[in-house]
């Protein structure tokens, strides 16, 4: 499929690379790597993004954006579901490149795997498939993509093919102390002052731990919700914690849950109980209903499925 998505890009001249909302190390490292190989073959390119990109993942070198054009052909990476798009249609023909536990849509041409740690890696194997030299634009971006999905190298999609990559990357002018940094250690003050407020409200019930953000903290903090991302992982690296809950007011009727859990599917079937989804061992849901509400329920439902193998 990467040999027939090459020949597809070989056989056209414009193209839009779309990705999901809420774009994350990943989307945007891939997007843009991607641009910019498509660029060094002379095609023009149109970016797009659902939601704009978090200012903190801007560091990376931006291609040139051809917003002008109408695209022959709609790459989408790091997604294969329409719905995550936030609306926006694709104008030419969908191609997808993607690693995400999904089917492939009929007729369209996708390269799914679900064995690759993220697109970042899928891309990389796609511009050495087209011949184009690796630069140091798209090694950052797609060492990026690659450090972001892998959790810093440290989950269970951390393979030694990831390795070679990140090694072919550095090689290719990827500096990953910088972008290690600039992902790891520029936390906001407001980060800290909510993860104070998550550890004060902090629940256990044996293995399983919840805590909940609500929409009051956020207005008083002036704080987003995009401060508050990565407080989840944070409380996941409570030591003898097996599931993990956090509820976060998006507004004061919507209560988003983000869970986590370690070794086991538990957090794909606590998240089911509520309608959502996502992967085994991180999955979520939104619901209306306030936090300090939920959180009980949450945790008992969670209590169900902690310490109990996958099946
Ligand atoms: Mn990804």
């Amino acid at each position: 499929m990467k040999t027939r998505i090459a020949d597809i890009i070989r056989g056209h001249d414009r193209f839009e690379i779309m990705t999901h909302e809420g774009p994350d190390e990943d989307a945007v490292g891939s997007s843009r790597a991607l641009a910019f190989a498509l660029i060094a073959l002379g095609k023009s390119v149109r970016l797009i993004y659902p939601t704009p990109i978090p200012d903190t993942l801007l560091f990376t070198p931006e291609p040139k954006n051809d917003k002008g054009i109408s695209p022959q052909i709609s790459i989408m990476v790091d997604v294969s579901d329409r719905k995550l798009l936030a609306g926006v249609t694709p104008q030419g023909e969908i191609v997808v490149v993607d690693h995400h536990r999904t089917k492939a849509e009929d007729g369209i041409v996708s390269w799914i795997d679900p064995g690759k740690s993220s697109a970042s890696e899928m891309v990389y194997e796609l511009i050495r498939e087209l011949g184009t030299e690796i630069t140091p634009a798209m090694a950052s971006n797609l060492y990026m993509g690659l450090f972001g999905d892998t959790g810093g190298f440290m989950h269970s999609n951390t393979t030694a093919k990831v390795f070679k990559t990140a090694y072919d990357l550095v090689r290719a002018g990827a500096d990953p102390n910088s972008i290690a940094y600039r992902l790891k250690k520029t936390r906001s003050l407001k980060y800290y002052q909510i993860l104070c407020i998550t550890m004060d409200r902090l629940i256990q019930a044996g293995r399983v731990y919840g805590s909940f953000i609500c929409y009051r903290d956020f207005r008083d903090l002036r704080a987003t919700p995009e401060d508050a991302s990565g407080i989840i992982e944070e409380l996941a690296s409570l030591a003898g914690s097996e599931l993990i809950i956090l509820l976060r007011e998006l507004n004061p009727d919507t209560v988003h849950a983000s869970i986590r859990s370690k070794g086991t599917e538990a957090a794909l079937k606590t998240a089911r109980a509520f309608g959502g989804g996502g992967h085994g061992m991180a999955a979520g849901f939104t619901i209306k209903g306030r936090a300090d509400e939920l959180i009980e329920q949450v945790i008992e439902e969670g209590m169900k499925w902690a310490g109990k193998a996958s099946s």
